[in-house]
């Protein structure tokens, strides 16, 4: 059984960047769904019982054809969403340090370079989806709840979830303003963590 995992904040904690209103809803209601609906395709397909979510997600073709969908949709909402939260911190840093800094700034030609590309490529997704950021620092999108490890990609460093449930009781149809202010909220500790470690 899979289960919705708790935050390491408070609902409120992201202040004026991302409302309580939005955080509450998004995990309580977004994310347990996911869960819900992943665990009653399980039950559905018993072969699964005892596998991660990542095996799961990074060998959809041998999930049984009739549960594929749900695992594919729901899988890959709890997936990312796990994800997701560890991705922002109340007591973020502005930029990343290190390894990882210096990384970016020879891939990019500096940090806000970086952020630019990032969140242009985030505006760009049409309809649902994420944006990611990869291990060897290129930036991809995936559409839904698709994550690149459903493609045999590594898995993402970080990633931003652009789904108008995401955003919209804070920023409406603005989702340019919901992600200038999510970098203020990143955890470049996790992302830090997440590089020296693939
Ligand atoms: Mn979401």
């Amino acid at each position: 059984m899979f289960s919705l995992p708790d935050l390491d904040y408070s609902y409120d904690a992201l202040g004026t960047y991302i409302s309580k209103n939005i955080m509450e809803l998004h995990h309580s209601k977004h994310h347990q769904t996911y869960v819900d609906n992943l665990n009653k395709a399980v039950d559905k397909a018993p072969e699964l019982n005892g596998k991660t979510i990542e095996e799961l997600l990074a060998d959809l073709d041998n999930v049984p054809e009739e549960v594929r969908k749900v695992i594919r949709n729901h899988g890959g909402g709890h997936y990312n969403h796990s994800m997701f939260w560890k991705f922002m911190t109340p007591n973020a840093k502005n930029e990343p340090t290190g390894k990882l800094a210096d990384d970016i700034k020879k891939k990019y030609s500096n940090f806000q370079d970086f952020v630019d590309n990032f969140s242009d490529s985030a505006v760009k997704v049409f309809g649902s989806g994420w944006a990611w950021l990869m291990p060897d620092l290129s930036i991809v999108t995936t559409p839904n709840q698709d994550n690149p490890i459903m493609e045999k990609k590594p898995t993402p460093i970080l990633g931003l979830d652009v789904w108008e449930h995401a955003y919209y009781l804070d920023y409406t149809y603005k989702r340019a303003d919901y992600i200038s202010a999510w970098w203020h909220v990143v955890n470049w500790d996790e992302v830090e963590k997440r590089y020296i470690n693939t």
